[in-house]
């Protein structure tokens, strides 16, 4: 039986979601992030050294980080479905957004996340200004080019195929859909980026994201 130490509200839910879609059994542990810090709670360092989510069980086998638990879960679950056949170009394709998912745009996500956090820390009035200087240096020299470079190249990728890797979604979709919920939320999606918009409008419809969110609870991303 496989668990999915499932952290609320983190990038665990995609996991629900790929579960359901290989329709393999089951069971979810949850664990509640800490009030103030948003961190994860200690009993998670039990699972594994890094205390982090997703993490999952399988019987003896831990795995940890997203890109290994797709690959993993796939390499033993899928029926072809949602693993593209090797030697292939949608597998070649598969391969780059799996790993550009964790790689690339989600710590462009984390460091909006920090700098958001930073602007809107309590601190004396007179450090706000200059953090606040701070920040908006690293916004506008750093994080917002790249952002934007990154969200352009989505952009091109989705208005030439319907999902990451061709005609036919694939786990590379499944990966890309928590940077792409986390872009919905910080960057206007939808006005600046119809086909991404477009293609998080299809997995939210999908019967499988649909029980997963019902399986996991309520869902809301941190924002920043
Ligand atoms: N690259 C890792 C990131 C894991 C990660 O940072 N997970 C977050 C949830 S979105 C977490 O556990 N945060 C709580 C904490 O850092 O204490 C993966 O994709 O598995």
């Amino acid at each position: 039986m496989i668990t999915l130490h499932h952290l609320e509200n983190s990038r665990s839910q995609r996991f629900l979601w790929l579960l359901e879609e290989l329709g393999v059994d089951y069971e979810i542990k949850h664990y509640k992030r800490d009030a103030k810090t948003s961190l994860a709670p200690p009993e998670l360092l039990k699972v594994h050294p890094l205390g982090k989510s997703p993490v999952i069980t399988d019987g003896d086998i831990t795995v940890a980080e997203s890109g290994a638990i797709v690959e993993y879960l796939l390499g033993k679950y899928d029926n072809g479905r949602l693993l593209p056949a090797e030697g292939t170009a949608e597998r070649r394709a598969y391969t780059y957004w799996l790993h550009y998912a964790e790689g690339t745009i989600m710590p462009l996500m984390i460091i909006s996340l920090i700098l958001t956090r930073i602007e809107s820390a309590p601190m004396p009035f007179f450090i706000k200004p200059i953090a606040k200087g701070i920040t908006g240096k690293v916004r506008a020299n750093y994080l917002g080019p790249n952002m934007k470079r990154n969200l352009d190249f989505i952009e091109a990728t989705l208005s030439k195929s319907e999902w990451f890797c061709g005609d036919r979604m694939t786990g590379a979709d499944i990966m890309m859909s928590f940077p792409l919920e986390a872009a919905a939320m910080r960057a206007g999606l939808k006005d600046n980026y119809p086909h991404a918009a477009a293609l998080l409008k299809r997995i939210h419809a999908l019967p499988a994201y649909k029980t997963a969110l019902e399986k996991g609870g309520p869902y809301a991303l941190l924002g920043g």
